[in-house]
């Protein structure tokens, strides 16, 4: 049976990335490590990890439930998570209709066999992969992002050879508009 590796994620619109290009990169190339085609920029709202067909139904038919507004996140932290080798972009706060929009997506999602990850939920936009060292500054000017919607996502694997070079590529597989 087909199966896919899914997430739930914010994605950014055209402004953001062009923001973030002019304004926030050239702080990370310090990181020395692999920085993230911008197609593929979000901020992971739940991983869910390998789904088949009904699972991913059951995924698409719970998010219909989320109620939640629009609301704006204002990016100014650049950090580094050595373990996982990754320097992200994170907003100066995580605002409470963040907060409640994944604690309700978490649950809606819980029958579908979601099992909620017991850390903190950080949000952020991973730039840089392998990364040996910090971001240059830590902290920038606000990046302003206005979320609208929430994806479904497929995390796809390249081709052997292609995938260690370019790393995972995702899909937005359908999204839910916040109002
Ligand atoms: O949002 P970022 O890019 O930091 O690290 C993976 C990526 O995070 C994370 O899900 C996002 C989309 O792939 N991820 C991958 N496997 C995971 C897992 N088993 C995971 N997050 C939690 N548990």
């Amino acid at each position: 049976m087909e199966s896919k590796r899914l997430f739930f994620a914010l994605w950014l619109d055209e402004d953001t990335i062009q923001n973030i290009q002019e304004q926030a990169i050239k702080y990370f190339l310090t990181c020395q490590g692999r920085i993230l085609d911008e197609k593929n920029w979000h901020i992971t709202l739940a991983y869910f990890g390998v789904s088949d067909l009904n699972t991913q139904l059951c995924l698409e038919e719970q998010a219909e439930k989320i109620k939640s507004q629009p609301f704006e996140l204002n990016f100014t932290k650049c950090g580094y998570w050595p373990r996982p080798k990754v320097a992200w972009l994170a907003p100066e706060e995580t605002p409470n209709i963040l907060k409640r929009l994944i604690i309700d997506l978490q649950k809606v999602i819980e029958p579908c066999g979601f099992k909620p990850s017991t850390r903190e939920y950080n949000p952020h936009i991973t730039l840089v992969r392998k990364a040996k060292y910090e971001p240059s500054l830590s902290e920038i000017n606000p990046i302003k992002l206005r979320v609208t919607k929430f994806c479904l996502v497929e995390s796809k694997t390249a081709p052997q050879g292609e995938s260690e070079r370019q790393g995972a590529q995702y899909e937005v597989l359908k999204h839910w508009e916040l109002k």
